[in-house]
C-alpha cells in the first residue's frame, strides 16, 4: 500500500511539475545531435519591428524607451518585401544548412501569429505570419529551422523585471508574476513546436538578465526559471528538437547543445564566454557579419569574406557549428553588403565545403597556423597561415596516415610520421590565400 502511494504520489510529481530528475535524450534527439554537428554551417536572423529604428534589437533598452512609446512601432511595421525564399536562398547559397530565426526577442514582439499576445506581427499593417512563410520555404529548400525564444521580455509585466538587470525604463508597475509568465511562454513554446513542422532547436536567451554580470564570482539566478518544467515541456512536443539556453555557463541539465557568442570554444574576447567547452555536448558559436545582430543603420563595420570562412573553419577545427547572423531591414529585405558576402562565402563552400561538413573537430588542438579536423578516413588540416619553416607539424596523431595531398591540386606532399607526431612539408602546397588544405588519408 505505501508503494502505490509513493509511486501515484510520484507520478503526480511528474505530471504537474514536469519534472524528471534525470534528463535521457530520446534516441532521435541523440540522432539530431549528429544531424546538427554535420550541418556545421547556419544563418541566425534577427529581425523584427525594432528593425524600424535602425539601431540595434536592444534599442528598446538602450535608449530608455517605456512600453508605452514603443508601442507606436506596431502600426509602422510594414515590410512588404519581405520574401522568404530569398532568405532561405541566401542562406542556401551560401552553404548553410540552417537557420536560426528570431521568434520573439527581448522586446517581446512575436513574430508570428501566436493567441497568446497582441504583440505581434499579423497585427501590424503587414498581417502576415513570417514563420510560417520561412517554415515553408525552409521545407521546400531543405533547410533545417531552428527558433530563437527570448526568456526576457521588456514588454509583459509578468516577466520577473523587478530583478533583472535590464529593462529598467519600460515604465512597468505591476508586480511581475512568474507563474504567469512560464505558462505564457508554454504556451508559445506550444504552438512554435506543434504548428510548424519539425523544429531543429529551441534557442533559448535570457537567463543572463537575472545574474551578475558573466565573470562574477556568484552567478547563480536571482529567478528560479524552473527549467525542469520548461524543457520537458519542449521536449515532449518535439523529442528531438535540440534544446540550448545562451546563458553563458555551464550547460544545465536538459540541454541538448552549448552555444557561444562572439568567441570560439575556449576563447573570450567577448567577455561572455567564461564557460568551459562541453566534451559531451554538441557546439555552436554566434558572430555577426557587421558588430549588430539586428539591423543597425550606421554599423558598417562589415567583417571580410575570409575572417568569416576562417571563423568557420576555426569552429570547426575546436568542434563547433558557426552560426552568422544577419539583421534584415525594416521593409523586410536584406541588404546588398550581406548578400555580398554571402554570395563569396558560398562560392567557397561549394568548393570547400566537403572539408567541413560532417567532420569533427579536437583531433589537433588549434595551431599559430591553422586548426585540423577529421571526417571518416580523412584528416583536413586547414593552414590559414603558412608557417615560415617549410614543415607543418600535427602533434599526437595517434591514425596512420598513408598519404598527404594539396586539396587544391591534389599534388603528392611528403610527410613523415613518428610518435610524437606528423611532419607535413610544405614546399609544394599551393598558395591560398584564405585557406590552404592538405589532406591526409588514414590507413
Ligand atoms: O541580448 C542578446 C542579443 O541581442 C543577441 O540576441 C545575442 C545573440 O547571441 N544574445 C543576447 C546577448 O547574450
Amino acid at each position: 500500500m505505501k508503494k502505490i502511494l509513493w509511486l501515484t504520489a510520484l507520478a503526480v510529481m511528474i505530471l504537474t511539475t514536469g519534472f524528471a530528475q534525470e534528463y535521457t535524450p530520446a534516441p532521435e534527439n541523440l540522432e539530431a545531435r549528429q544531424q546538427f554537428q554535420d550541418n556545421k554551417f547556419g544563418m541566425f536572423i534577427h529581425w523584427g519591428l525594432s528593425s524600424i529604428l535602425g539601431d540595434g534589437e536592444w534599442v528598446m533598452n538602450n535608449r530608455k524607451i517605456s512600453v508605452k512609446d514603443y508601442s507606436r512601432l506596431l502600426p509602422a511595421f510594414d515590410p512588404h518585401n519581405f520574401d522568404a525564399a530569398k532568405w532561405v536562398g541566401a542562406a542556401k547559397s551560401a552553404g548553410m544548412k540552417y537557420i536560426v530565426f528570431i521568434t520573439r526577442h527581448h522586446d517581446g514582439f512575436s513574430n508570428w501569429d501566436t493567441k497568446y499576445s497582441d504583440w505581434k506581427i499579423t497585427n501590424t499593417p503587414y498581417g502576415k505570419d513570417v514563420l510560417r512563410q520561412l517554415a515553408d520555404e525552409c521545407k521546400k529548400q531543405g533547410i533545417q529551422l531552428g527558433l530563437y525564444y527570448s526568456t526576457l521580455d521588456w514588454y509583459r509585466d509578468d516577466y520577473p523585471y523587478e530583478t533583472g538587470r535590464t529593462g529598467k525604463f519600460s515604465g512597468r508597475t505591476k508586480k511581475s508574476d512568474y507563474d504567469h509568465y512560464l505558462q505564457f511562454m508554454k504556451n508559445q513554446l506550444t504552438e512554435l513546436l506543434t504548428n510548424y513542422g519539425p523544429v531543429m532547436s529551441i534557442w533559448l536567451d535570457g537567463h543572463w538578465d537575472q545574474t551578475n554580470v558573466e565573470g562574477s564570482k556568484d552567478m547563480s539566478s536571482r529567478l528560479d526559471w524552473r527549467y525542469n518544467e520548461l524543457y520537458a515541456h519542449i521536449h515532449n512536443l518535439q523529442p528531438s528538437v535540440l534544446i540550448g539556453n545562451n546563458h553563458h555557463q555551464t550547460p544545465f541539465p536538459g540541454e541538448d547543445f552549448q552555444m557561444f557568442e562572439r568567441d570560439l570554444p575556449g576563447q573570450n574576447k567577448s567577455g561572455l564566454s567564461f564557460q568551459t567547452a562541453s566534451d559531451v555536448l554538441p557546439l555552436e558559436t554566434c558572430e555577426t557579419m557587421n558588430g549588430s545582430w539586428g539591423f543597425n543603420i550606421t554599423d558598417n563595420n562589415y567583417k571580410s569574406t575570409k575572417d568569416l570562412i576562417h571563423y568557420l573553419v576555426g569552429a570547426a577545427g575546436r568542434n563547433a557549428n558557426f552560426l552568422l547572423n544577419i539583421g534584415p531591414m525594416p521593409d523586410g529585405s536584406v541588404q546588398p553588403e550581406f548578400l555580398d558576402t554571402l554570395k563569396e562565402i558560398g562560392k567557397w563552400t561549394a568548393k570547400y565545403g566537403e572539408t567541413v561538413y560532417g567532420s569533427r573537430g579536437g583531433v589537433v588542438d588549434p595551431q599559430d597556423w591553422g586548426v585540423v579536423v577529421s571526417k571518416g578516413k580523412n584528416i583536413y588540416v586547414h593552414v590559414f597561415n603558412k608557417p615560415k619553416e617549410n614543415y607543418i607539424f600535427l602533434p599526437e596523431v595517434k591514425e596512420k596516415i598513408s598519404k598527404a595531398t594539396a586539396f587544391d591540386n591534389g599534388k603528392e606532399l611528403k610527410f613523415r610520421q613518428q610518435a610524437e607526431g606528423v611532419f607535413v612539408y610544405i614546399d609544394d602546397l599551393p598558395g591560398n590565400d584564405t585557406d590552404a588544405i592538405i589532406q591526409l588519408n588514414i590507413k
